[in-house]
Order: C-alpha cells, then structure tokens, then sequence
C-alpha cells in the first residue's frame, strides 16, 4: 500500500496531527509525518514533495497555521493529491490559515479540510487510496457503520430519556 505523508509546519502543530495519525493507524495505513516549514526550512519541504512519489506515497498532508503556505508550497512541487489542514492560530480563529490554505490558485489543487480537521484529513486520504484498494475500503465502510451506530445508540437514549 502507498504511504500517507504527514508534514507539519511546527512540533506546535503536533496535538492536531496526532488525531490524523491515530486514525491513519486505525486504519492500518503506512505514514511517515515530519516538520519541515514552507517558510523556516523550505528546501527540506521542496525536496520531500519532489521526491515523495518515488519514495512510495500515495497521499501527502500538510498542516500549518497563521501565513499557511506549507501545504501550497508541498502541492507545488509534486502531482500527489495534497490534504491541507488549516491549524488555529493565536488570532482570527484559524481564519488565516484557512484562507491561506484553500485559496490555491488554478493549476496547483489543495484539498481543505476543517480548521484543526486532522481526523478528516486522514480519512480523505484514507479514501484517496481506497480507491484501488478494495480492503481498504470495506475497513473504511465498517467505520462509517460504526460511526452511525454509535449516533443511533445516542439517540436511543435521548429518545428514553425524553419520553421517560
Ligand atoms: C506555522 O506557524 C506553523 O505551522 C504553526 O502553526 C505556526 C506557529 O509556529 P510556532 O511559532 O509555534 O513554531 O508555520
């Protein structure tokens, strides 16, 4: 199976990609995660993107925060799908790290999930792969059961406790 790379643009980032890397492991899906930094070490993040399909990836995901360019500057350099994770900063509720992450011009795609969104991330890719994976994807339906089951055992409940 191809791995999922993971870079983040600083250790601070590191509680939100953990979420992406528990459920990369759920999953039973290879990964690799590192910090390199569009800004404070930008040769080590051009050169993982450039040779990151010949190093066996499949996916990559970058996560920063405040002036978010990591994941644009990763997509620059490589035609792997790129999932780029907004992280919230210390202003403007992550606002500027979303805006800085989605807004891609033509020709150079990101995939955007939620601000702080590490667990989606992981199953975007997850799913990217999935795609010519068809294990994968049963693992990916028995979550998604899984998921809604949980949702109806809670409305079980509420149901009990509001005709109760
Ligand atoms: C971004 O700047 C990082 O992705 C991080 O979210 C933010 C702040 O970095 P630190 O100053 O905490 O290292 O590049």
């Amino acid at each position: 199976m191809k791995k999922v790379g993971i870079i983040m643009g600083s250790d601070s980032d590191l509680p939100i990609l953990r979420k992406t890397m528990d459920t990369l492991h759920a999953l039973d899906i290879p990964y690799e995660c590192h910090i390199y930094s569009a800004h404070r070490t930008p040769v080590e993040a051009r050169d993982f993107a450039l040779n990151a399909r010949k190093n066996g990836f499949g996916v990559l995901i970058a996560a920063a925060g405040m002036a978010a360019h990591l994941a644009g500057a990763i997509a620059a350099n490589t035609t792997l799908p790129v999932i780029g994770i907004p992280c919230k900063g210390p202003c403007f509720d992550g606002m500027d790290a979303l805006l800085a992450t989605v807004m891609m011009p033509t020709g150079i795609p990101v995939a955007t999930v939620a601000v702080n969104g590490g667990a989606n991330a992981a199953l975007l890719a997850a799913q990217i792969i999935a795609v010519s994976d068809e294990a994968l994807a049963q693992r990916l339906d028995a979550k998604r059961a899984a998921d809604a089951a949980k949702v109806l055992e809670k409305d079980a409940a509420l149901q009990k406790e509001l005709n109760a």
